[in-house]
């Protein structure tokens, strides 16, 4: 393990003053009703970053008027879908604009590292809001020919208010993951950021309303979950519910939406994703992958490949290399050019991770390398792999959402495929192997949403992305995000005199 030199020192860079903390309503940033503030903290330091409006139930309920009146009599589902592409793009520009700004929020509230940011998960971010732009104006019905004198035609229409419900690993991703794609199909929103990371999203809400976002389209309401997240899911006048986080969240999200007015859910959860290394694979590339798929934002990744299995032709040579790599990891400061992980974006996260790390030594998997904490300020944690894991280890079995790879060994395809799918969860799978009849037997036999072959990671706006079994259901991305938040109306009438 490498500790960066510069761990704490960010004489490189301008931290920038926090603007934005109140809660962002109907187009002005107001303090909750009850008063009450909650404190984001910075995981590098475990020190305040800021104080912010606690939002609760009734300002929800604040929150979903101003959606409700901007839905039913405001212009935005009204408006050509070409002037709604325009101001998205505005708002894709503005973010550019002010990216480094940004950037540095996510770094200082999630631990997220910095040039990550900046060059790659806020650009793609603002890239999301150019392609559902793009798609606006796309979108239409059909018209369908019935039997007698009649017609039928398809109208899309905005599904109404949504309510989005985000996590605190990609702040910035998240938010436009769930916010762009029901913008282009005309709806209005209010947006529960996590407790944890509240500051991007009110900064994006600021650069909404530059952009001419009409007041009452986006509100942005942090909280936290049992309070603000819940007077989302059970919300009679929010018409639909789109959720990331975690299963048991999911789980009480989809009742209080059942319970309340039946509305559709779509939910992205956990996964415990097999990257599956075969003997005909470059064992260089196949640790970068297998390093860069858990160590990757510090493994705080839904798609994490927390399980590596590898076949035993190569097992020990990857080992072997795979320690080497994860030791010379560099763990630091998430501003430092040299870090590659950055600490854990909250001290519960931290706690969860050791106390799965512990639970695995007592459940007699080998600690190859890792464990510790690193240092004694921050949520920084050792990059962590274990070998000797058996299948229902809890170390295999749960999500543990941290730098914590668990590695086993497997002899057949029959094996790697059923090991592959001894999960609850469906979210993604890795195959590295040169053989199409491997790869194209495996990604049709293991059960997840998304298979990267000799790659990892690899996505893009236009892919649809989401889980199988218990990792959820829905897509986000893609144009099949679109649907999520879109109904079909039928519309039937007479056609007299029709020559066909
Ligand atoms: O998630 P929660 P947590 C997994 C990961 C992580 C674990 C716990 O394994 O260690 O979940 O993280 C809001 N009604 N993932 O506890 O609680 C909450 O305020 C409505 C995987 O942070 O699910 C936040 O905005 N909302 C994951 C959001 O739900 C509620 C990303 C997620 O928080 C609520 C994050 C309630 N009753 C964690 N309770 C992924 N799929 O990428 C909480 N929330």
């Amino acid at each position: 393990l490498s500790v960066s030199s510069d761990t704490h020192n960010n004489s490189f860079l301008k931290m920038p003053t926090i603007k934005f903390t109140k809660l962002f309503i109907n187009g002005n940033f107001i303090d909750s009703i009850s008063g009450r503030t909650f404190e984001t903290i910075d995981p590098r330091t475990e020190e305040v970053i800021a104080r912010v409006s606690e939002g609760d139930r009734e300002d929800i309920d604040v929150a979903v008027a101003a959606a409700r009146e901007a839905f039913d009599r405001g212009p935005w589902p009204r408006m050509a879908a070409s002037e709604r592409a325009k101001i998205m793009m505005k708002w894709a520009d503005l973010i550019e604009e002010n990216i480094e700004e940004v950037a540095a929020l996510d770094t200082m509230d999630a631990g997220k590292l910095y040039y990550s940011n900046k060059f790659g998960e806020i650009p793609a971010a603002a890239n999301l809001l150019r392609y559902y732009a793009g798609a606006a104006d796309k979108i239409h019905g059909e018209v369908l020919k019935v039997n007698g004198n009649f017609h039928a035609y398809t109208l899309m229409e905005p599904i109404g208010v949504v309510g989005h419900i985000i996590p605190w690993n990609a702040p910035s991703h998240s938010f436009f993951i769930k916010v762009s794609p029901s913008l282009a199909a005309g709806c209005t929103m209010v947006l529960k950021p996590a407790e944890q990371t509240p500051l991007s999203a009110l900064f994006y809400a600021h650069l909404a309303k530059l952009a001419g976002i009409p007041d009452g389209v986006l509100n942005v309401v942090p909280g936290f979950g049992p309070t603000a997240g819940a007077a989302i899911s059970s919300h009679m006048e929010i018409d639909a519910v789109s959720f990331t986080g975690s299963v048991e969240v999911g789980r009480e999200v989809m009742q209080a939406a059942a319970r309340s007015n039946l509305k559709p859910v779509s939910l992205e959860l956990g996964g415990k994703s097999p990257l599956i290394i075969f003997d005909d694979a470059d064992i260089d590339q196949a640790v970068e992958l297998a390093i860069m798929g858990i160590m990757y934002n510090k493994g705080e990744v839904c798609v994490g490949s927390s399980r590596v299995y590898v076949q035993e032709g190569i097992y020990d040579g990857f080992e072997k290399k795979l320690v080497e790599k994860a030791k010379a990891w560099v763990v630091g400061d998430p501003f430092d050019p040299k870090s590659q992980q950055g600490p854990q974006a909250s001290k519960d996260q931290f706690k969860k991770i050791l106390s799965y790390i512990e639970h695995g030594k007592k459940e007699g998997a080998k600690l190859l390398t890792g464990g510790n904490r690193v240092g004694d300020k921050g949520c920084y944690i050792e990059p962590t792999v274990f070998s000797n894991v058996k299948e229902d280890m809890v170390i295999a079995q749960e999500e543990i959402f941290g730098p914590v790879l668990a590695l086993m060994k497997f002899k057949t395809i029959e094996e790697a495929i059923k090991s592959a799918n001894n999960t609850k969860y469906g979210l993604a799978a890795g195959i590295m192997t040169n053989n199409l009849d491997t790869s194209n037997t495996m990604s049709r036999s293991i059960r997840a949403g998304i298979i990267w072959i000799n790659c990892y990671f690899v996505a893009g706006s236009e892919v649809p992305f989401g889980g199988y079994k218990m990792s959820g259901f829905g897509r986000d991305l893609g144009m099949e995000a679109l649907h999520k938040y879109l109904q079909i109306k039928s519309v039937v009438t007479p056609i007299h005199n029709s020559p066909w």
